[in-house]
């Protein structure tokens, strides 16, 4: 089948709504598509035709329609595409796209019409994947960062990386196939070239362990003794009733969470059973729950009862606390100040609330926003990879990491600028300039149909 076959989709969600979009694409659409418009009709591109859509076949009108027309390789796809916006109704939308298919269209697959952007260079891989992150970002700051995709930072570092390398390689490998023209690179120069290399992909790592935040969310735990009111706080922070709150301790059991968006991060926050030993069997479960959850939290909320004396099961809970960041809250400000905490946490942030008045809610939501935003500034977020960048991205840094250790050890030359074809090669696979069939299959399988 040829590779620009006409294809045809829905590029709109199903559903009543105001304008339903089917896109065309492929070399020979304008044929495709001369009877369902007028005789008259004027292709002149980029420009707003309003139009009746006819059925070929009967020449009813099937909807009134605005048609524009990208003409190849000016288009999304680098080929001949239309777009018609027309009224969205599910009816009319499977109408106009069935008699398409009669007329020699055949249906896009998921992703078929940013793969042939890609196939036709009108955009790199990390670009293309990037489109599939914008369409899914559920945040603010998520959107931002695949929108810096789309534009091709990643790429841009990555290839900048590359080049970097490449004459390298050509001079190792030159050297050892051709000692009497090529001159070695002096160990010096190589190792220093390699360390600077390490260092770039060590800072487009770092993006990567903080800068998942921005894309999956920023999960805190509400922990701390029973009945400190730490249901209260979520469901005050959530706005909800979600959480049963009651006075008799060892009510939660179940860890419940809800998502805030804060400074278009999004932010999911978690209560649990408050830490104690009990012999209540379902409680016990819930505060077992509460710990396993532990290692896949971002930060810590510790939740204490500021109207009573640091206690014994504040203590116990302090002893278990992992090390991790921390924001201290003090609740039950309304009932009086009689917590003291150890000097040791003195250098935790810690806000003084009241679930029940609400007094300095915002403050706690003010100081989870600014811890995030303390982990993020400076960091360029548009460097940030999904999961099989991260894996090339890895595997790079750690086959560097180990060609520095082999040179310091001096190990032969051959050994090296074989390493760094691997590197090279795994840096393009990242960038999408050294892809296979199934690798492309894998990324574009993740689009909606009609992208
Ligand atoms: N006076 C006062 N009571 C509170 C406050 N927060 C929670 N409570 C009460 O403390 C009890 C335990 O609250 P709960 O949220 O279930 O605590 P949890 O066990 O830590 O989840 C309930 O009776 C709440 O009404 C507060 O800020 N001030
Ligand atoms: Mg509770």
């Amino acid at each position: 089948m040829p590779v620009d076959d006409a294809i045809a989709a829905i590029t709109t969600p199903i559903g009543e709504g105001g304008v339903g979009i089917i896109r065309i694409s492929g070399g020979e659409i304008k044929e495709i598509l001369a009877p369902f418009l007028n005789s008259r009709f004027n292709w002149q591109a980029r420009y707003v035709h309003f139009t009746p859509i006819y059925d070929p076949q009967t020449k009813q009108v099937l909807d009134e329609a605005c048609v524009i027309y990208f003409k190849g390789p000016a288009s999304y796809t680098g080929e001949d595409v239309v777009e018609i916006q027309c009224h969205s109704s599910p009816y009319i939308l499977q109408q106009i796209l069935s008699r398409l298919i009669q007329e020699g269209c055949r249906l896009a697959e998921k992703g078929e019409f940013t793969k042939r952007a890609f196939m036709n260079g009108k955009m790199d891989l990390t670009q293309a994947e990037a489109v599939i992150d914008v369409i899914q970002a559920d945040s603010a700051q998520a959107h931002q960062v695949s929108l810096g995709h789309v534009k091709g930072q990643l790429y841009e570092k990555i290839t900048q990386v590359k080049s970097a390398l490449m004459p390298l390689l050509e001079q190792l490998e030159g050297a050892i196939d051709f000692p009497d023209e090529v001159p070695a690179i002096p160990r010096e120069t190589l190792r220093h070239q390699l360390r600077t290399v390490h260092q770039d992909l060590d800072q487009i790592q770092q993006v990567q362990d903080w800068g998942a935040w921005v894309k999956s969310g920023v999960t805190c735990m509400l922990l701390g003794p029973p009945n400190v009111g730490k249901s209260s706080l979520f469901n005050r922070l959530s706005g909800e009733d979600k959480a049963i709150v009651t006075p008799h301790p060892g009510t939660t059991r179940d860890v419940l969470d809800v998502t805030l968006q804060l400074g278009g991060f999004n932010v999911h926050i978690l209560d649990t059973a408050g830490m104690r030993d009990s012999d209540q069997e379902i409680e016990q479960m819930g505060i077992n729950r509460a710990k396993e959850r532990l290692s896949k939290v971002d930060i810590l909320l510790w939740v204490l009862d500021q109207s009573q004396p640091f206690s014994e099961a504040d203590m116990k809970i302090a002893a278990t606390l992992p090390k991790m960041p921390m924001i201290i809250i003090k609740n039950k400000a309304d009932l009086g100040d009689q917590l003291t905490l150890p000097d040791e946490y003195s250098s935790f942030s810690c806000c003084r609330v009241s679930a029940k008045t609400k007094v300095g809610l915002s403050a706690v939501k003010e100081e989870i926003l600014s811890f995030i935003q303390a982990q993020v500034t400076g960091m360029n977020l548009g460097f940030l990879c999904n999961t099989r960048q991260r894996g090339c991205l890895d595997r790079a840094h750690s086959l560097l990491s180990q060609m520095i250790v082999q040179l310091d050890e001096n190990q032969p030359d051959d050994l090296i600028s074989f390493d760094l074809r691997q590197v090279i090669s795994i840096l393009a696979e990242l960038s999408g300039d050294e892809i296979t069939e199934s690798l492309l299959d894998g990324i574009f399988s993740r689009f909606c149909v009609g992208k």
